[in-house]
């Protein structure tokens, strides 16, 4: 098993290494981290996260990782940003911190994460057995207008919907979770790579959201402090305008079904590449130190709205 100190963000971890440096994590500081089990995977894994409060009564903040396995930098900004939110000294950080409760789960795709480490660094899907493929994408398989567009009915796609809303176990497990949070979650966050967007509901139509209006707003803050530090340009819309259309994902089912009023995808570095799924390690940092400062821009501009 290896120690907590080993664990940085000059490299990309194992499932293993981050639920271990979480389990260390909650017993440096028990009376700030409770363990949380948001669901369980098809091969059996728990979905495993951390709820970080400093005090009671407030908002609740929810943020999911690693939901498309191959995604690697979502988790690992995930984390990165966990850690701040326990240990930074920096006042802004504090101050958001401890105005919320939040409720965060680096790796909600486990068997997809593990098998990128095994066999196929571009696994995308679940890991659930089909008749000739395997998993099921897991950001088309929530029960908000699940497979009207932007989705295949077809097993071996990549944007395979599944057989029905909530056939995946990761997902219908994790939403009885956020559900169980019972009107308490504000804000839900949900990282990927690649684009440099963020992304608001829907992405089932192309009109506008409820408050569209907020979203868009809120939305031009955080990309401006983002960009602040690095010069780290994102442009930010609808998922179904800023990048295409696309039912049945979390951010929409947490919107749209849960009624949280606050709800982001984020498509995190690069803008553009190749391979941009394979961001080189040594981007770790500055990626999720460019999206705290967004962070704390989004919440600052969702509380005064
Ligand atoms: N992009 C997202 C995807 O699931 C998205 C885009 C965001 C779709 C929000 C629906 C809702 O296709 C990546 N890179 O996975
Ligand atoms: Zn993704």
């Amino acid at each position: 098993k290896k120690r907590s100190s080993t664990y940085d963000w000059t490299g990309y971890h194992t499932l293993n290494e981050t639920y271990d440096w979480l389990r260390s994590m909650q017993s440096r500081f028990p009376s700030k981290i409770e363990m949380i089990v948001g669901g369980k995977t098809y091969e059996g894994r728990e979905i495993l996260g951390v709820k970080i409060s400093f005090k009671s009564g407030n908002k609740g903040i929810f943020i999911e990782g690693g939901i498309h396995a191959r995604e690697w930098i979502s988790p690992a900004t995930v984390t990165y940003i966990i850690n701040e939110l326990v240990t930074s000294t920096n006042e802004e950080i504090r101050t958001m911190a401890e105005s919320y409760d939040w409720y965060i789960f680096p790796h909600v795709n486990p068997d997809g994460f593990v098998y990128t480490h095994t066999t196929d660094r571009l696994w995308r899907k679940t890991r659930s057995p089909g008749t000739r493929c395997y998993g099921a994408d897991a950001n088309r398989n929530w029960g908000f207008e699940w497979m009207t567009i932007g989705a295949s009915s077809e097993e071996c796609s990549e944007t395979y919907a599944g057989k029905s809303a909530f056939s995946e176990i990761e997902t219908k497990s994790l939403s009885e979770y956020v559900a169980s949070l019972n009107g308490k979650i504000h804000t839900y966050l949900s990282f990927h790579s690649f684009s440099q967007l963020m992304l608001y509901p829907y992405g089932h139509t192309d009109e506008p959201a409820p408050n569209d209006a907020d979203l868009a707003q809120i939305a031009e803050a955080a990309i401006t402090a983002l960009a602040k530090r690095y010069g780290t340009q994102y442009k930010y819309g609808s998922t179904y305008l800023a990048i295409y259309p696309a039912a049945g994902s979390s951010v929409d089912w947490a919107y749209g079904a849960q009624n949280i009023p606050v709800a982001y995808t984020y498509e995190l570095r690069p803008a553009s590449s190749i391979n941009g799924f394979v961001l080189p390690s040594a981007q770790i940092i500055p990626t999720a130190l460019e999206t705290m400062d967004s962070l704390i821009a989004l919440t600052k501009e969702a509380a005064s709205l």
